[in-house]
């Protein structure tokens, strides 16, 4: 099966590889390739419409994107869809040291990925949202993932998401409960 994939994330490209091929089969999956839209819009779920809108207008192939982000409670939600471009760099390390400054003497330290996957068909438009709970740590931890890896603790995890195996993350994570259930979902519709 072939699906655009309207990110410019590589990590999530190989996320969603290893998530969706069990659940589709042989994937090819295909980076979007027109002008990044805006992300403008105040809710994960819009924002993810509006990447996979983008990439489907552009290709006019069946589409696949994501938003994502992380809200941490004692900061009223934020990053939340700022995540991205907390800090004015845009880049990981920056925005977990922003992150980890701005809770500073904070005792709660609840937190919680969020994802909203989209699908967008000639057919149809579709988005399902799931979140993976935890609290931010004190400092970083691990070599994997991406992002706020390195500063999230799962609940129930003794480690970092940093420090799972990509497999361990994927069968947990926010992105992976999403798009696994997006997969049960596209598996059911006909085929473009
Ligand atoms: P695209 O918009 O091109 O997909 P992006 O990285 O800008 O790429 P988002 O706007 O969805 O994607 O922002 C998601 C940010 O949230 C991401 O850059 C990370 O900082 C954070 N994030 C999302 N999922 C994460 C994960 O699984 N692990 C760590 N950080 C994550």
């Amino acid at each position: 099966m072939k699906l655009v994939v309207g990110t410019r994330n590589a990590h999530k490209i190989a996320e969603l590889t290893e998530i969706l091929t069990p659940a589709l089969g042989a994937l090819d999956l295909v980076p979007a390739q027109g002008e990044a839209p805006e992300e403008d819009a105040t809710t994960f779920y819009e924002n993810a419409l509006i990447k996979a809108r983008a990439a489907f207008a552009d290709s006019g192939h069946p589409t696949i994107a994501d938003d994502s982000g992380i809200e941490v409670r004692a900061l009223g939600g934020q990053p939340g869809v700022r995540s991205a471009r907390y800090a004015a760099s845009g880049l990981d390390e920056d925005n977990t040291a922003l992150l980890l400054k701005n809770l500073e003497g904070v005792e709660d330290r609840q937190a919680e990925f969020v994802c909203a996957a989209a699908y967008v068909t000639a057919r149809g438009e579709y988005v399902i949202e799931r979140r993976w709970e935890g609290t931010i740590a004190h400092a970083p931890s691990g070599g994997g993932g991406f992002g706020y890896d390195p500063i999230f603790l799962p609940e129930g995890s003794a480690v970092s998401a940093a420090e799972m195996s990509p497999a361990e993350k994927n069968s947990v994570s926010h992105r992976g409960q999403a798009f696994l259930a997006l997969a049960e979902l596209i598996a059911t519709l006909p085929t473009e």
